[in-house]
């Protein structure tokens, strides 16, 4: 584990940065093959560690070695108090949904709700990627619609929505290395690729806002 600094509590003074993914989700949605097929691609280290349900990746973004621990959660993870720990543990989470599930995005929806309501101090800053999986399926009658679930996650809540299947290796490393820059942003780093500074969603979202308010505070002439 990387030694904590005054300045962020995941970033040393040598680059090293760590934090925990918590990846959660309906039973049967795909959680388990997500991180299989991440944790066994290209991303991979030689020294990655896997028990049957944390994985742990070291990953080179570009001066940046970030160590990422993966826990992969039940869908039927039922007790209250073993949801609110790995809720308090995780500094990002995946939340997964299949789209030939019709309830498995009430379940997302639910776990965001706990997700604020457990992790209150960050309420504003928690990363949260929901993916939609099982695009390889074809379903005549999506529930939600992909409009309404894109709606809900990016507009509503401010957060990304992704669509993918798990047999699709690149789109998969799309889903963690959206998590890890979203971490990286919001750690005060540099992206992926390197020296250009890049703005975080959630300050252009604040720049946004910022702008707006000037504008109505502007007289009318
Ligand atoms: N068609 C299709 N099937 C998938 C996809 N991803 C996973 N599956 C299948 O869905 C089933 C459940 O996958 P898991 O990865 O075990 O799901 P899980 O969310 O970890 O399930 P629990 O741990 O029991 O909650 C398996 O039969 C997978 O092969 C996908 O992208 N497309
Ligand atoms: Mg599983």
């Amino acid at each position: 584990m990387a030694s904590a600094s005054a300045e962020s509590p995941n970033k040393d003074q040598s680059n090293n940065m760590t934090f925990n993914l918590i990846v959660m989700g309906a039973t049967s949605v795909g959680k388990t093959s997500l991180i299989n097929q991440f944790v066994q691609g290209k991303n991979k280290s030689p020294s990655t560690e896997n028990t049957k349900d944390f994985y742990s990746c070291k990953i080179t973004d570009g001066d940046l070695n970030v160590c990422v621990d993966i826990l992969d959660t039940h869908g039927d993870l039922e007790f209250p108090q073993m949801m609110k720990l790995a809720i308090q543990t995780g500094d990002a989470f995946v939340l997964v949904y299949a789209v030939d599930d019709k309830t498995s995005f009430q379940r997302v929806c639910c776990i965001r709700d706990m997700v604020l309501k457990w992790k209150s101090k960050e309420k504003k800053n928690t990363i949260i990627v929901v993916v939609c999986n099982k695009m390889d399926l074809d379903v005549p009658n999506r529930s939600p619609p992909k409009e309404v679930a894109e709606t809900v996650v990016e507009r509503d809540w401010g957060q990304s929505h992704m669509e993918i299947t798990t047999r699709d290796k690149d789109a998969v490393d799309k889903v963690f290395k959206e998590v890890i820059q979203r971490h990286i942003w919001a750690c005060g780093g540099s992206a992926a690729s390197g020296q250009r500074k890049m703005t975080s969603p959630v300050e252009m979202i604040h720049k946004l806002r910022r702008r707006l308010t000037l504008r109505r505070l502007k007289p009318s002439s």
